[in-house]
């Protein structure tokens, strides 16, 4: 049995995505960031990084941490989601070390700057938000080329990309300007597996949150 901890954020839905995707059991532990409890001890015992996701698989005995760690430890479990050809799977991690990387920092540091910095820095949030737009119109040329980020299959790199592109709103980016991340936008978000996703984790935060 998997038990996902997660919040409603960026990074954690990439987990619950992955599980509606794949079709297997799951549970969610909410781990609400938003009042603190990724820095308790007992999660920080789960993961001394402090951060969600965290899965825990009981038929093997394993705690894992990084959302992409997570996907290819999914994928490769269960042999969905992470293409065998081996140029097809190239790209596909080409993709998940790009948005670890570049896409997922910039995106979460210029919302930082933006929006929960102590002071406001207006050198850091040109850095971050220029970095952020950038890396949104690379997206956008990869997606000219094929209807996923990987090529023709949806896959664990698509999911990847999905968290921060869904989660947009904090570093205040739209999509106007990059017409291929719209439509994939659009088709990913409308997937059956992603709606039950993102409406659980949706559901971890408290009215009053
Ligand atoms: N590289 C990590 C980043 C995880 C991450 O930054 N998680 C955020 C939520 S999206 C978090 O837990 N933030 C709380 C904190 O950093 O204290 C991953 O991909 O899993």
């Amino acid at each position: 049995m998997y038990n996902v901890f997660t919040f409603s954020t960026p990074n954690s839905v990439k987990v619950p995505v992955a599980l509606e995707e794949l079709g297997v059991p799951y549970k969610l532990q909410a781990v609400n960031v938003r009042q603190g409890e990724q820095k308790n001890e007992s999660f920080l015992e789960l993961n001394p990084n402090g951060k969600v996701p965290v899965l825990t698989d009981t038929d093997r005995a394993i705690v894992l941490s990084e959302s992409a760690a997570i996907l290819v430890y999914l994928a490769e479990k269960h042999g969905k989601l992470l293409s065998q050809n081996p140029v097809t799977r190239a790209r596909t991690f080409e993709q998940l070390f790009v948005h670890a990387s570049g896409l997922s920092p910039a995106f979460g540091q210029a919302g930082y700057f933006k929006k929960f910095a102590p002071e406001h820095l207006p050198l850091a949030v040109e850095r971050f938000v220029t970095e952020a737009k950038r890396q949104l119109g690379l997206l956008d040329s990869v997606l000219e080329r094929g209807e996923f980020v990987a090529g023709n299959d949806f896959s664990i790199a698509d999911i990847a990309h999905f968290g921060w592109i869904w989660r947009r709103g904090f570093p205040d980016l739209a999509l106007d300007d990059v017409p291929n991340v719209q439509r994939w936008y659009e088709s990913v978000q409308g997937r059956p597996a992603v709606v039950r996703a993102i409406e659980k984790v949706e559901g971890l935060v408290p009215s009053s949150a």
